[in-house]
């Protein structure tokens, strides 16, 4: 495969706020990421809880979840030829202080308001990717994607 897929969410903080939200998928495209699939929808705690089922039992757990399922969130795949890197670095470090600090022209540097509302997720591997993927997306199929569709993103 020319390109990889990887798997982000645009979270409540930046959807409730449109022009930041835009600005983030216009640094997406400007950096080369193709949005090759994007959804808008709103999480019931069920589904939060599902998707970060790796962090249960840590104390940010429960407000992680009540804040995923507080407002709108785009989920999106993305397609570049080192997309899960490129888009873990343009995102920044996790807490948004740290970010402002470290990565000021980092996403989470620029939009972040704390550790938990850091405006967006990326997937950290590409088997979180596929996982992740598979879960906001169920209609879609990566290997096929890469087949039927890949060529059409190449630049
Ligand atoms: O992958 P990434 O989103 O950068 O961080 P994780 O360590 O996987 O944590 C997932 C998610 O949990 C993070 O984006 C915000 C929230 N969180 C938190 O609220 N407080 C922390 N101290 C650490 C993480
Ligand atoms: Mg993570």
């Amino acid at each position: 495969h020319k390109l990889q897929l990887t798997f982000a969410i645009l979270k409540p903080d930046l959807m409730l706020r449109p022009l930041a939200a835009h600005t983030v998928r216009t640094l997406m495209i400007r950096e080369g990421l193709w949005i090759v699939r994007s959804a808008l929808l709103r999480w019931e705690t069920e589904d939060a809880q599902k998707f970060y089922a790796e962090h249960e039992g840590k104390f940010f757990y429960d407000r992680l979840v009540s804040y995923m399922t507080s407002g709108p969130i785009n989920p999106m795949i993305l397609a570049h030829p080192n997309a899960v890197e490129t888009w873990r670095k343009m995102m920044g470090p996790t807490k948004s202080y740290v970010a402002q600090a470290t990565a000021p022209d980092s996403i989470r540097g620029q939009f972040g308001l704390s550790d938990t509302r850091n405006s967006t997720h990326g997937a950290d591997s590409d088997a979180s990717a596929q996982r992740e993927m598979q879960i906001l997306f169920p209609d879609f199929d990566p290997e096929e994607w890469h087949r039927n569709e890949e060529e059409e993103f190449r630049n």
